[in-house]
């Protein structure tokens, strides 16, 4: 096994903030673990091969799934990864008030989970995790929600805090390249947020309590993927942190350039909101001169992940020649297959050119009449969300975990790593790919199993859907596995010290500009943008505004 280079130098995290981190990632994992198990179930429904008892049913599994693996999952363990970086980054520990500020997070975070958990588990809140109105859940359901964001807003407010503090004992200086990206994700995060902030306090909370009778649909829904576009950049940005910033140190290269990954960050703070039509394109009641604006918008935030392909390939083609590669492709011999953390990773980048180009197919207005509202666009986030993010989080785990615990990344756990990502590939390749399949051939999304009377169209679907099921099934093995590993290197993995890898600039970047880190130059720009995209059309909603809707329980 080929392990890659480790930082004599390496800095530990201290007990309180590794604590902290900790805290967030194993809440993650429960909720993954349970997610995982009803993502299992789903597929052997849809693949006729189990039929939901009627006091569990599919929609109600299909909520938790969503709820848990999207929003709880995904939010809990960034959260923890961004302060486990920024405390690494900054000297190894976390301002008191940045703690308390992680630690509150966290409680409301999980208060928020449990009630959200409870209402689904109850049937109560059998409205997926887009929580579409006018499906009406119970009140409750809407304030764990809103719990949840707010405790993830605090944690941020406790990440702005370190940030501030370690500016203020270097100035003139680029802050941590780590600890710049993790403050644009939840800057990103905070504008964002607003969106859905408005939807359930303005609209929903009074809605679902009765104090209003009706809701107007088309403004709920705006504002939910005001929200809905930039939380898919909030799961790919500490993604692409581990790609910038850790993965060049595991495989012994130097990071590209620190200037354009900045940039790269500043470009989805800017482009990330302003583009949530793309998810209404064939929605009523929003002109297509608007849609037309966000598609545009949407093309150029496909820029920076181009961008980051380019920084990815340079990063191992400079690592690749270092180590005496020739050829156009000869470096790719070269890099560490048999470490775990850099397979993960690798593979995560591999899954997200298709995914990336589904996500353009997408954005393309006539192209999305054909996939819109059909599995195809579940196929879609499992391969970014599902995997080119959630494996690259899982590779971050095998050694985060061992280094917040004082243990070690063993042989055996590494090996096992790699299974682990091939199992998930090889599910992912089975159950995505016949998702997209099944959506080219008008197979809708949302939908419990059904051959919807035998009909000779949906019974066409059935070998496709048998083999997502046998995808799901080999994904809940991946899952479990993982569940298993994230166990071991938590409590029982060798006592010692697992490096934390973090890269280095390569001496031949350029200088970084300060203008970067300029924050009022963006937020105000970024301001702008979103007030274009979406301030008219807003203010028509609501003047303009449809007959209002009252509730249903469609479940
Ligand atoms: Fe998406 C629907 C458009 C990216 C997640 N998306 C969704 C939904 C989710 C989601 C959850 O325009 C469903 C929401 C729902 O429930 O209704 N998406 C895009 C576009 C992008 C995109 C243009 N999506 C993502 C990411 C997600 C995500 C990232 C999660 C993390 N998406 C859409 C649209 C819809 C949509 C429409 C609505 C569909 C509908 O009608 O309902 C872009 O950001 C993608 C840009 C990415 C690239 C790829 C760059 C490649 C890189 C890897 C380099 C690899 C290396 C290794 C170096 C251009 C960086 C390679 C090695 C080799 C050897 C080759």
């Amino acid at each position: 096994m080929k392990m890659a280079q480790t930082d004599a130098h390496d800095i530990r995290i201290d007990r309180d903030a590794s604590n902290l981190s900790l805290a967030y990632i194993l809440v993650a994992f429960l909720a993954f673990g349970v997610a995982a198990s009803f993502g299992l179930l789903q597929g052997l429904d849809r693949g006729g091969m189990i039929q939901m008892p009627s006091w569990l049913t599919y929609y109600q599994i299909l909520t938790a799934h969503g709820v848990l693996m999207g929003l709880v999952f995904t939010t809990f363990f960034i959260v923890g990864f961004l302060f486990a970086g920024i405390a690494r980054t900054t000297g190894g520990s976390l301002p008191v008030s940045a703690r308390n500020l992680g630690w509150l997070g966290w409680w409301l975070m999980f208060v928020g989970t449990t009630m959200d958990v409870a209402a689904i588990l109850t049937n109560n809140a059998t409205v997926l995790y887009t929580f579409y109105a006018p499906m009406k859940a119970t009140p409750w359901f809407y304030i764990g929600a809103t719990a949840l964001i707010v405790g993830s807003w605090i944690a941020g407010y406790g990440m702005f805090a370190a940030y501030g503090h370690w500016r203020k004992n270097h100035r003139g200086q680029h802050s941590p390249l780590f600890t710049f990206m993790a403050v644009s994700t939840m800057l990103l995060w905070q504008i964002a947020t607003l969106g859905v902030a408005a939807e359930v306090l303005l609209q929903l909370i009074p809605w679902s309590f009765g104090w209003i009778d009706t809701v107007n649909v088309v403004l709920s829904r705006t504002l939910f993927w005001f929200f809905g576009h930039p939380l898919v950049y909030f799961w790919l940005l500490p993604a692409y942190i581990a790609w910038y910033v850790i993965m060049p140190k595991v495989i012994g290269s130097k990071i590209f350039s620190d200037a354009l990954a900045r940039l790269v960050f500043i470009l989805f703070i800017l482009l990330s909101t302003p583009v949530g039509f793309h998810h209404q394109l064939l929605e009523p009641g929003i002109s297509d001169g608007w849609k037309f604006v966000h598609v545009v918008l949407t093309m150029l935030v496909v820029v920076p992940s181009m961008m980051t392909a380019f920084s990815m390939f340079a990063t191992f083609e400079t690592y690749g020649r270092s180590q005496g590669a020739t050829g156009l492709f000869g470096w790719f011999k070269k890099l560490p297959w048999g470490d775990a953390r850099f397979f993960s990773m690798f593979m995560a980048m591999l899954w997200f050119v298709p995914a990336g180009i589904g996500g353009i197919i997408n954005a393309s207005n006539q192209l999305n009449i054909v996939v819109h509202n059909t599995i195809w666009v579940t196929g879609h986030f499992h391969i970014t969300v599902g995997t080119a993010v959630a494996v690259t989080f899982f590779g971050v785990s095998y050694w985060l975990l061992p280094h917040l615990t004082g243990r070690k990344l063993t042989r055996g756990v590494n090996s096992l790593g790699i299974l682990q990502t091939v199992l998930w590939s090889a599910g992912m390749l089975f159950m995505a790919g016949s998702m997209h399949a099944l959506g080219l051939m008008g197979a809708p999304r949302r939908t419990a199993g059904t051959t919807y009377n035998n009909d000779p169209t949906a019974l066409a679907w059935m070998p496709w859907q048998k083999l997502a099921a046998i995808g799901g099934g080999i994904l809940f093995a991946a899952a479990v596995l993982m569940v298993g590993i994230v166990i071991y290197q938590t409590f029982f993995a060798p006592k010692g010290e697992e490096e934390f890898p973090i890269g280095e600039v390569d001496e031949a970047a350029g200088p970084t500009p300060g203008i970067l880190e300029r924050w009022p130059v963006w937020l105000t720009v970024a301001t702008a943008l979103v007030v274009a995209a979406y301030g008219y059309p807003i203010y028509d909603l609501i003047v303009n505004a449809p007959p209002g809707v009252p509730g249903m329980r469609t479940w």
